[in-house]
């Protein structure tokens, strides 16, 4: 179970975006640890440099090595004095970049059954290779786009990660109905008013018959699943209830 996540980033101000909603009530509620730090507070010479040049040539500057390295020991080294069993435990460090595994609910669940992980938010072009092989356990990219940095991404895993904390959301935010708890897209809300632009909401929604409402739900689940997302169906096993309310969306749409 998670318990602590440290980021090492150059811009710790950037991590006040996630102490509003769920997250913040879960970081103030101590659900979880987070602590933000500055390579910048690692470095040795008086202008506190924490880029360089690459080797090779060509445009743009990578982080300096040593600042990160020490960064990542200071903060195991932390953790291993306060607690013994830490000691064994391998804290892993997770980086952030394109060039990592796309993150999906199955990995965040994954990462969520450590007890500590570091996120390490790259700046400028990244970060040393030797760095990556010798200090990251995982490398994760949160979509095929390019950004300033790594902290947005960092803060989307964290996000997502305490998500899953139990005790994160209230009674009125289950997770059991999260989109992707199921593998399957969401299905269509409505609120009030009853009639908006002119239309109406579907019937069964007004009717008071909770088992043919859940029927509904998911039957619009599944169908905006193939029609948005196959590639979701591809990896899952529809039971034949599913089959069957798939199907009759199809021909819904074929009418
Ligand atoms: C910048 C750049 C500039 C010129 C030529 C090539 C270049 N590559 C990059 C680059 O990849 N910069 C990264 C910025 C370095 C690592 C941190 N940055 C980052 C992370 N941008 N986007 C991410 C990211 C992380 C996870 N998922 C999606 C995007």
């Amino acid at each position: 179970m998670l318990k602590r996540i440290d980021v090492i980033s150059l811009f710790p101000e950037m991590f006040e975006a996630i102490k509003s909603g769920i997250t913040g009530r879960a970081l103030r509620d101590g659900l979880i640890n987070l602590e933000i730090t500055n390579p910048r507070d690692f470095t040795t010479d008086k202008h506190k440099t924490v880029d360089d040049r690459p080797y090779g040539g060509g445009p743009g500057m990578l982080m300096k090595v040593e600042p990160i390295k020490e960064a990542i020991l200071s903060i195991k080294k932390k953790w291993l004095s306060s607690s013994e069993e830490q000691e064994t435990k391998k804290i892993k460090v997770v980086y952030l970049s394109p060039q990592g595994q796309p993150l999906t609910q199955q990995i965040v669940k994954e990462l969520s059954e450590n007890e500590q992980l570091i996120l390490l938010a790259g700046r400028y072009e990244g970060v040393d290779e030797r760095l990556i092989e010798h200090y990251v356990d995982y490398e994760c990219s949160i979509g095929d786009y390019v950004l300033s940095g790594g902290e947005l991404p960092a803060m989307v895993l964290i996000d997502s990660l305490i998500r899953l904390l139990p005790g994160a959301l209230g009674h009125n935010e289950s997770a059991v109905n999260d989109s992707f708890y199921s593998g399957l897209l969401d299905h269509p809300h409505y609120t009030r008013p009853e009639v908006f632009e002119g239309e109406g909401i579907p019937d069964v929604l007004l009717s008071g018959h909770h088992k043919k409402i859940e029927q509904w739900r998911l039957k619009q689940s599944l169908g905006r699943t193939w029609q948005r997302r196959p590639d979701l169906l591809k990896d899952r096993q529809l039971s034949e209830q599913e089959q069957q309310l798939l199907q009759a969306f199809i021909q819904e749409q074929n009418m």
